[in-house]
């Protein structure tokens, strides 16, 4: 038989299991969305790009000069972090030069960006926390990325893109997901099939399919919450909290509490238990922002089999009025999520 006639051989099998790396696997995903032509895992790479990034400074942080506050105050009325800026900064460049992308919405501008110009046929919005829980950094600890991705709300892309197409409810949300700046470095996100959780190896600079197909598991050990706020939110709270505390919710309950959300959800997620940020006498609405905290925070755990509500209903239903809006969370594992239910539903 010639040579030219031999039949290839086949690759012999790996003896290391194959890295799955975070673009193989949004590209997997994405075939299962009809029309999508390579565009959605394209933005997708520009949010691990820009992470990569962060990542980068914030694991230097201490060392070079981009500790401490840059001396302004964002939107939110919050001391803007150094590293805020500089997150902020490489999330919007990255994304702005993704042509699916319509128009960026960050927790750092007060009003949606349009992305280069708002070109035709863009059809995706990108909402972003850049770096959440950054008053961590100067005490060395961790802090996060939350993203949540949606289509424009009009079927004409040509039209204009007005900032109103960003106040969607989360259940429109194409997918979503966050990064924790760690001990290690992990993306979490989901595009509705799935919660799937991805470890930066700094060696190659690559995520890597390291926690398949999250499941939030029925019960935890933990509960985490701000306890100095408990005395001043409602009483639904402060009665979950004390049957949390004294087991009579089928097991006595620890509590850790980080203070950086991405990394609390993460435990969450993970072990299993409930975060909760409840209103307060002095945020009636509770802290955190419904468009890009909760939103994507709820859409990750519903897909890991968990549930999020706002003490009335699910998170994903809320219709939004404006882009920096806050809402009460509790969200978590199914046992701790049905307990809540029942003591809010008592309550009525
Ligand atoms: P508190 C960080 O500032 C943040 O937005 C979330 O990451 C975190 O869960 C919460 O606020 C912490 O708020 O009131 O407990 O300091």
């Amino acid at each position: 038989m010639s040579e030219e006639s031999k039949p290839v051989a086949r690759p012999p099998r790996p003896t290391y299991a194959p890295i799955i790396t975070v673009q193989q696997h949004i590209l997997r995903e994405q075939r299962r969305f009809a029309g999508v032509s390579g565009e959605f895992s394209w933005l997708l790479s520009g949010i691990t790009l820009a992470t990569k990034l962060i990542e980068a400074k914030v694991r230097r942080a201490g060392l070079a000069d981009i500790l401490g506050s840059a001396g302004e105050t964002n939107v939110q009325g919050e001391v803007q972090q150094k590293l805020d800026i500089y997150a902020n900064e490489m999330l919007l460049n990255a994304l702005s030069v993704r042509e699916s992308v319509a128009m960026l919405a960050s927790e750092e501008n007060e009003q949606p960006l349009l992305a280069h110009g708002g070109s035709p046929h863009a059809k995706y919005i990108v909402v972003f926390d850049p770096l959440d829980g950054s008053s961590n950094i100067d005490v060395c600890g961790s802090v996060g990325t939350t993203f949540s991705i949606l289509r424009r709300t009009t079927t004409d892309l040509d039209s204009e893109v007005s900032a109103d197409e960003v106040l969607q409810p989360g259940s429109k949300q194409v997918a979503a997901g966050y990064v924790v700046y760690g001990p290690s470095t992990m993306l979490v996100y989901s595009a509705g099939n799935g919660a799937h959780g991805f470890t930066l190896d700094p060696a190659v600079g690559a995520f890597v399919l390291s926690h398949p197909n999250i499941r939030i598991p029925a019960y935890g050990k933990y509960y985490s919450m701000n306890e100095a706020y408990l005395d001043r939110s409602p009483a639904i709270y402060q009665e979950y909290v004390h049957r949390l505390r004294d087991g009579s919710l089928g097991r006595p309950y620890a509590s850790r509490y980080v203070g950086s959300m991405a990394s609390d959800i993460h435990r969450t997620l993970l072990k299993g238990g409930v975060f909760l940020y409840p209103p307060t006498a002095d945020h009636a609405q509770g802290k955190l922002r419904l468009l890009y905290e909760a939103n994507p925070i709820a859409f990750i755990v519903e897909q890991a089999g968990g549930s999020a509500t706002d003490g009335h209903g699910r998170i994903l239903d809320i219709q939004p009025t404006s882009i920096h809006q806050r809402t009460p969370l509790v969200v978590g594992g199914p046992d701790e999520m049905r307990a809540f239910a029942k003591i809010a539903a008592a309550a009525r």
